[in-house]
Formats: structure tokens, C-alpha cells, sequence
């Protein structure tokens, strides 16, 4: 791949030494350049997939106003390593946060040195670290006016609507998959009518609309390899108008299951009370100044509904022939769906728990 016009249009500082291609990510392209200036000096090049990303001028707008906004409050305070606490953007010549060309739409931002991420949670200390980081995240981005963002992914954590999508799916049934997952689809039809809690919360008011990540896996917090602290939330591609409980819900989705929602062996499937706790406890205390006892209360709700969520949009996915997530063997999306489906059969087991897991940390708010 040759970067040359991109650092030119970029107008990225130094002398260009080479690139590699970093494959964490699912969705986009990415690669990390070299350069020498004064010194060693990487940075992320970018390629967005404009397939699941419609409105890609409108996404950059949305993390470029975010995160400068995240930089002024740093710099506020006088924050001394506010360049890896919150990814830094390049502003190409033409003053914008991104370079459209023949070979597609690309943002740049520098490299975060030094820095690790989970896929799977591997202490409740590291739980905790990343319940502060979202909470953070929420708590920086309070006075934000969360109407001036674009809603690049229409209705993305409209349980109702991701239902409706399950239902065409079924009718459909274009791969000739439906008969063979009844018990699967039973499940999940079965609880369609707590689907609509958090969309109805926020449509009447109950619960507020806020600036929110919308895709807070584990693996989208940074941590610091020397201090093992959390640096900052990355993948800000979903940052949209929404709720607080789709952050708090999927970051407890993804990080409580002990097994990952990849795992096949439903035995090993656990929802962890201990690591709920830490979480629940890292974030009630960074928002504790701006999250409302409504949206605390719901917490245990919001765990369900994402996971039931990504029950109905993996089972979706298999209906149709696995065309929107990345699948890594046949049948990939039927796993996740009943490891989704587990997780969920013991969150609702657990919801006692849980409400006496945020009973105890409420004080914070
Ligand atoms: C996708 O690609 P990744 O891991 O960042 C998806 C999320 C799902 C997640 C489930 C834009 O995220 O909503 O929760 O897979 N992102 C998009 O693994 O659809
Ligand atoms: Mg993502």
C-alpha cells in the first residue's frame, strides 16, 4: 500500500519509514506508519468501510467535535498526558478530520505507545479500571449537546426495531435456516416485550439523551502497559445520540462473560456476579454527578436488553446467510447467539443480585 499521497494530504510531519497492517478490528482497515521526527513517531492510517458506515463525513464530524471536546476539558485541567487519554485526529489540509480518494475515505490519528486491550476480562481490578474509563468517558462528554451529533447508524440500539428485523429475518428465511433454530428464535421472541424499555424510557423523557459510545466491548478500552491504568476508549465509530444504559449494558454483556461470546462450550459460559460488581462500581463512581436513580435503577434491565439485543441481531445475521458480522467458521453466528442466549438465562437468574449489587453503590450518585 503506498501512503505517499495520504501523508501529503494529511501533512503528517517527518520522514515516512514504512507501515505495517494491524487486523484487530473487524469492521475498518488499518494500519500503523512509521515515521522519524526528532525521534520515533507512529500513527494510524484508516480505511473506513463505507458498506457499514453510510454517512462517514457526518461519523468523522461526530468524533472529531467529541473528542476535541474531550481534549479541552484535559488541557482544563491540566492534564499531563492528555495525548494518549483520548485519540488525537488529524486535520487534513483541506481542514477536514478525514481524505476522500479513489481508493476510499481514510482518517488518520496518531498511535497510542504503549498500550494494551482485553478481549476477555482477565481480573475484576482490570473490570473495574475499564467501568471508570466508559464512566469517564460519559462524565467528560455530560455538557456536550448530544441533539448536534448526526445518528450515523439510525435506531443502532432500538431493541424493538431489532426485533422487527428478527421477525423479517424469519419470514424470509433466505439461508433455509429457520427450522433448525425454533428453540433459539422461541427464546428470543419470548422476551420481545422487554425489548422496548429503554427506547420507551428515553422517548418519554423518563431517561435522558446523552452522548454515548454505543459499542463499549471490553476490548475498546486502552489500558497502559507501564501503570496498568485505563487510558482511554477507542473505536469511537458509534458515538451517537443515545442512552447510558447501552453503555453500561453492553460493557456488562461483553466483559461479565467469563468465556467470551466466541465460545462454543456453553459450560463455560458464567455470567460473574463479582466481575457485574466491579463495574457497576468503577462507573457509578466516575458519573456519579451525572447519571439520574432512573437510569441507575434500570441497570440490571440494561444488562438483559443489550444481550438480548445481540441474542436477536446474531440470530438475525444466521437467518440471512451471515452477511453483516465477520464469521471465523461455519455456523459462527449460531454460537454466538447461544452464547448470547446462555449469558442471558443467567443474567435473568441473577437479576436479584444485581439489584442488590447497585443497591449498595448507589451512595455514589
Ligand atoms: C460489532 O466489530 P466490533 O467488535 O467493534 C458491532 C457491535 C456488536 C459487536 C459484537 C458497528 O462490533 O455493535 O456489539 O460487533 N458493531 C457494529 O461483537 O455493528
Ligand atoms: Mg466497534
Amino acid at each position: 500500500m503506498n501512503f505517499n499521497k495520504l501523508i501529503d494530504a494529511f501533512a503528517i510531519p517527518g520522514t515516512y519509514i514504512g507501515s505495517e497492517e494491524l487486523s484487530a478490528g473487524n469492521i475498518n482497515q488499518t494500519y500503523r506508519l512509521h515515521f522519524y521526527d526528532e525521534g520515533d513517531a507512529f500513527y494510524v492510517m484508516q480505511r473506513l468501510n463505507t458498506n457499514v458506515f453510510r454517512k462517514p463525513r457526518e461519523l468523522m464530524d461526530n468524533i472529531h467535535r467529541v473528542t476535541e471536546h474531550i481534549i479541552a476539558k484535559l488541557d482544563d485541567v491540566g492534564c499531563k498526558d492528555a495525548h494518549r487519554m483520548v485519540l488525537h485526529f488529524l486535520l487534513a489540509k483541506d481542514g477536514n478530520p478525514y481524505v476522500e480518494d479513489e481508493s476510499g475515505f481514510w482518517r488518520a490519528y496518531r498511535f497510542v505507545d504503549h498500550a494494551y486491550s482485553y478481549d476477555i476480562i482477565q481480573d475484576s481490578f482490570c473490570f473495574y479500571q475499564a467501568g471508570r474509563a466508559f464512566g469517564d468517558f460519559q462524565r467528560q462528554l455530560v455538557d456536550f449537546p448530544a441533539e448536534t451529533l448526526t445518528e450515523t447508524i439510525p435506531r443502532f440500539h432500538d431493541t424493538v426495531d431489532r426485533m422487527r428485523i428478527l421477525h423479517e429475518a424469519i419470514a424470509n428465511d433466505k439461508a433455509g435456516r429457520a427450522a433448525s433454530v425454533q428453540e433459539e428464535i422461541d427464546f428470543v421472541l419470548a422476551r420481545e416485550n422487554e425489548a422496548s424499555l429503554i427506547v420507551d424510557a428515553l422517548a418519554s423523557g423518563r431517561i435522558p439523551q446523552r452522548v454515548t459510545h454505543n459499542d463499549t466491548k471490553i476490548n475498546n478500552v486502552l489500558f497502559d502497559s507501564r501503570t496498568r491504568s485505563p487510558l482511554c476508549v477507542i473505536d469511537l465509530d458509534t458515538v451517537m445520540p443515545g442512552s447510558s444504559l447501552y453503555d453500561y449494558g453492553d460493557a456488562i454483556r461483553s466483559g461479565t462473560n467469563t468465556a467470551g461470546e466466541d465460545e462454543e462450550n456453553l459450560s463455560l459460559i458464567h455470567f460473574d456476579l463479582d466481575l457485574f460488581e466491579k463495574f457497576t462500581q468503577g462507573f457509578l463512581e466516575t458519573t456519579a454527578e451525572c447519571l439520574t436513580q432512573e437510569e441507575i435503577a434500570l441497570f440490571p434491565m440494561a444488562a438483559r436488553i443489550m444481550t438480548l439485543e445481540l441474542c436477536a441481531r446474531f440470530l438475525a445475521d444466521y437467518l440471512d446467510g451471515d452477511v453483516y458480522f465477520k464469521i471465523k467458521k461455519p455456523g459462527h453466528n449460531l454460537i454466538r447467539t447461544r452464547n448470547q442466549i446462555e449469558l442471558l438465562r443467567q443474567m435473568e437468574a441473577a437479576t436479584p443480585a444485581m439489584e442488590a449489587v447497585i443497591e449498595k453503590y448507589r451512595r455514589y450518585s
